[in-house]
């Protein structure tokens, strides 16, 4: 009968995430609400990026349509979708979209208390050759809606309220966290429901594979080519790990997170802070992570000491000439940004795969 429980007593998002705004009784629905219209945004974006593969048939994405129009190409469009989705939900006052150069600050009049960061549709160069692709967002409360300020949205990923993705693949999984463990929700598109699937993901503490653009490797640092080098050549009579790289974001981490193991997207001498975005790439998917029981780690922070038990980062005073504990275990979501598209190295995944990386960087720095 459980089966039939299941069947039955349908756990939809919306259901789900009532459930956990019932935990504060002083909130007035506000992040159901902006929740239910990011949902509608990402089944649009579903149905619309799985006709995308009879572009030339019907004209869809970035195709002239029978009419000879030009359509708009599938990710300008989900942007649009998902500014007006947030706009119309009355509950945001600053939006980030990794389309638009310039922060959208919500006229007053539909002005509320969140600020969503978000790439609409990431890694859309897949679409053409139907590689699963996503939407990727994250969600801050700001001070005081009333004076939206830029600076509302350059805040750490670690005061991120909520954050998740949707991947459109064989399957359309929404997968969120907001605060209190990371779920992941399938949509039935019979119902036009997401329904949840994978209840309190957990990552395991230790994976099997590793995650990387290999064809970037001669542009590495020390740290990450010793790392990558570890992962084949194992010197500790381990099995060699398996690589298993998509080149788009949702699908790597998704796996990651799934079936364990560490993805990166290291600096290289060509790209000093590496390619991925700080806002809507790096802190949504690392705050994911930290909330699934993994973790997540720039490179960027000056490492000195690894006791053995988790690294940690101090930064000299020159005018005391002595290291001072800056960065208590540091994490990638600790990075405050600084630009709205400003870009970060990044490792996450699996907690002792990630500690391994961690530990080669401050070995790195006390060399
Ligand atoms: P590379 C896709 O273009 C993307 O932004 C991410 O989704 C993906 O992880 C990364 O870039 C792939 O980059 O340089 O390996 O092709």
């Amino acid at each position: 009968h459980a089966a039939d429980a299941m069947h039955t007593d349908l756990m939809t998002i919306t259901r789900f995430v009532l459930n956990e705004q019932s935990k504060y009784p002083e909130s007035r629905g506000d992040f159901s609400i902006l929740l239910s219209h990011i949902v509608l945004g990402c089944k649009f974006v579903c149905a619309a990026v799985n006709k995308a593969g009879l572009a030339k048939l019907i004209g869809l994405a970035g195709e002239t349509n029978v009419q000879g129009e030009e359509q708009k190409k599938l990710d300008v469009l989900s942007n649009e979708v998902f500014v007006k989705a947030l706009v119309s939900s009355g509950r945001t006052c600053i939006l980030v979209s990794e389309e638009d150069e310039e922060a959208i600050i919500v006229e007053p009049s539909k002005r509320g208390k969140y600020c969503v960061v978000f790439d609409p549709l990431d890694g859309s160069s897949n679409i053409d050759c139907g590689v699963s692709i996503g939407t990727i967002f994250g969600i801050y409360m700001i001070k005081d809606a009333g004076a939206a300020r830029l600076e509302d949205v350059l805040q750490p990923g670690k005061n991120m309220v909520a954050a998740g993705y949707c991947m459109y693949g064989s399957s359309c999984t929404l997968v969120l966290s907001t605060g209190s463990g990371v779920n992941g929700f399938t949509l039935d598109p019979s119902l036009g429901e997401f329904i949840l699937t994978h209840p309190d993901i957990k990552i395991p503490k230790k994976g099997k594979i590793y995650s990387v653009n290999e064809g970037n490797a001669k542009n590495w640092d020390g740290p990450t080519a010793k790392f990558v080098e570890k992962c084949k050549f194992p010197n500790d009579g381990s099995p060699a790990k398996s690589l298993r790289y998509i080149g788009s974001m949702v699908a790597d981490v998704h796996r990651t997170l799934l079936y364990g193991g560490v993805f990166l997207y290291p600096a290289d001498k060509k790209s000093p802070n590496g390619k991925l975005r700080v806002l809507y790439e790096v802190f949504p998917m690392s705050f994911l992570m930290e909330q699934a029981g993994g973790q997540s780690f720039t490179g960027k922070e000056r490492l000195v000491l690894s006791t053995g038990s988790g690294v940690n980062g101090f930064t000299l005073d020159p005018s005391l000439g002595e290291f001072i504990l800056t960065h208590p275990d540091i994490k990638a979501l600790d990075l405050v940004p600084k630009k709205i598209h400003e870009r970060s190295p990044i490792f996450l995944g699996s907690y002792d795969d990630v500690e391994e990386i961690k530990a080669l960087y401050a070995a790195e720095e006390k060399a």
